[in-house]
């Protein structure tokens, strides 16, 4: 058996890393919620001016300590310092923001990555390019800046947009791949992409069936069929 010897001075510097990484870590807090204010006050002002909300639910988390060092594996990351982490790894704090309808998502995307003090770092529109399982959603890697005591920090944030309808499919795929520890059978996949073109279908319908309820309401909600948000797939 080995043993390990725990002196003062390893205990000191383990606590100083546990409180590093921890300051690490409410920084992506604070990225999210800076996050989750700008999206809340785009809701309110939509409510408030035009007696519409676009927005059907919005959850945010951070990666947990787990799921971190598990893709620092995964992506090969040979020195994980806080810096190649942070460049690396951008989805450490994330914010989901479900929509009524898929003209919403593109609609919030903009409003959103359109204010000034954002910098897109990357989008991958699963909406114009579903994965082969069927999975839609429109990302995006923003920086957001967070003013602190020591001076602002850009903060990296992913953000994904989608509507409830893709939202219902992914949060089920997600739960039938972990029942299966991944090792999904072939007829349930093939029934899962089914399911998610019926998502689809039902997106169109409902939108469809909104519009003619509403008329148009806003300009924004009819406009022609969103051009894909591509800058890496
Ligand atoms: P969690 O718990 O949701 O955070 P990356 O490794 O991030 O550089 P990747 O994995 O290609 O690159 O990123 P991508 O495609 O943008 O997907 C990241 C997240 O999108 C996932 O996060 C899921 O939340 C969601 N996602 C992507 N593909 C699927 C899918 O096929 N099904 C479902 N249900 N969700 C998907 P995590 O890290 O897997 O988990």
């Amino acid at each position: 058996m080995t043993t390990i010897e725990v002196n003062d001075e390893t205990i000191r510097q383990t606590r100083e890393l546990r409180d590093e990484f921890q300051k690490f870590l409410r920084e992506y807090e604070f990225g999210m919620r800076e996050v989750e204010t700008k999206i809340s006050i785009l809701r309110d002002e939509f409510l408030h001016d035009h007696s519409y909300n676009p927005i059907e639910h919005v959850k945010s988390r951070l990666k947990t300590p787990d799921s971190i060092v598990e893709k620092i594996a995964r992506k090969g990351i040979a020195e994980p310092y806080f810096e190649q982490i942070r460049q690396n790894i951008t989805d450490i704090a994330g914010v989901r923001v479900t929509c009524s309808f898929v003209a919403d998502v593109y609609l919030l995307f903009d409003l959103l990555t359109q204010q000034d003090d954002i910098t897109v770092r990357a989008v991958k529109d699963y909406i114009a390019h579903p994965k082969d399982n069927g999975y839609k959603s429109l990302h995006v890697i923003i920086d957001v800046p967070v003013f602190l005591s020591t001076g602002p920090l850009l903060v990296p944030v992913e953000v994904q947009f989608r509507t409830i309808a893709m939202d219902f499919w992914a949060s089920l795929e997600h739960k039938i791949y972990y029942k299966f520890s991944n090792q999904v059978p072939s007829h349930i996949v093939e029934s899962l992409t089914d399911a998610a073109e019926a998502a689809s279908e039902l997106d169109i319908r409902m939108e469809r069936l909104h519009r003619e309820a509403h008329g148009v309401p806003l300009r924004q909600l009819d406009p022609p069929p969103p051009a894909p948000r591509i800058v890496q797939v």
